[in-house]
């Protein structure tokens, strides 16, 4: 575990002997990369804003305590946006771990009048990596929250990715407000923002000869799929041109039915990702 400055982020490098690595920053609780069988698995914009003026674009962030617009609260909640501590750390030869945590502030409740302790942790073995995110209700009023590990995976050209596993959940599409059900095979050459309900099962997203399982806990309701494809990529500021190519949100999301918790409740919800 060592620290690193990444344009400017105060970051944590996490590796193992074997090669297997990450980097996450402090700012916004932030995994920025994952490398995993000598790759790069998530994606990370060469536009994003680094210095804290605009949520990270890629890797992944961490939406809490708000899924999207749904609230008054920033898009996405303000997780993203704040500065998180590291609270714990455990190496191993063959599993390593590291825990970062926000906890209610002035600044936060300036937005939302909740106290609360949030943390991510990230369990990384060889060819695996969890992140568990966990929430606690330190205050004395019931607190609700939507949200969601808002992962960004890196494609070589996501027009020829496939994800599988979602076949027959409930399927809302965000873009035309249609109802449907998930079908066997997801393919990407359309614009595509779609929040699967029910019970999830491991998904596999397959890019070119890259596999990689993605599955989570069945404490978040639902899954997260998305791409701007090139008219929305273009009207984002931190994406290059083509960028939208060589992303695909997976997501494990609580979007459309708040958790609340009871004073001194907690909650935890993993997404984990696996080289198939
Ligand atoms: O999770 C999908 C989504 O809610 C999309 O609707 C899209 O807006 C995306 O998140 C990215 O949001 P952001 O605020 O990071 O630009």
């Amino acid at each position: 575990l060592v620290p690193e400055a990444f344009a400017g982020l105060n970051c944590w490098r996490l590796a193992l002997p074997g090669g297997d690595r990450l980097l996450v920053s402090e700012q916004g609780g932030h995994l920025l990369s994952w490398i995993a069988g000598g790759r790069e698995r998530l994606f990370l914009s060469p536009r994003s804003a680094l210095d804290g003026s605009a949520p990270i674009r890629g890797g992944v962030p961490v939406c809490w305590p708000q899924f999207n617009q749904r609230g008054d609260l920033p898009k996405h909640g303000f997780a993203r946006h704040l500065p998180w501590l590291t609270t714990a750390y455990d190496l191993g030869s063959d599993v390593a771990s590291l825990e970062l945590t926000l906890c209610s502030s002035e600044r936060t409740r300036a937005l939302w009048p909740h106290e609360f302790e949030l943390t991510l942790t990230l369990h990384l073995q060889p060819g695996r990596l969890r992140l568990t995110l966990g929430a606690r209700n330190t205050g004395a009023q019931p607190l609700a929250f939507t949200g969601a590990l808002h992962s960004y995976f890196a494609c070589d050209d996501v027009t020829q990715a496939k994800l599988s596993g979602l076949q027959g959940r409930p399927e809302w599409d965000s873009l035309t407000d249609g109802h449907a059900q998930g079908a066997e095979l997801l393919r990407f050459d359309a614009e595509f923002d779609r929040v699967y309900s029910g019970a999830a099962i491991p998904m596999r997203l397959q890019d070119g000869a890259h596999g990689l399982h993605i599955s989570q806990s069945l404490s978040w309701s639902d899954t997260v799929v998305w791409n701007p494809h090139v008219a929305k990529c273009a009207a984002l500021a931190d994406m290059e041109p083509d960028g939208w190519r060589r992303m695909l949100c997976v997501e494990a999301a609580q979007v459309f039915e708040a958790v609340t918790l009871a004073p001194g409740q907690t909650w935890q919800g993993w997404q984990q990702l696996e080289l198939a």
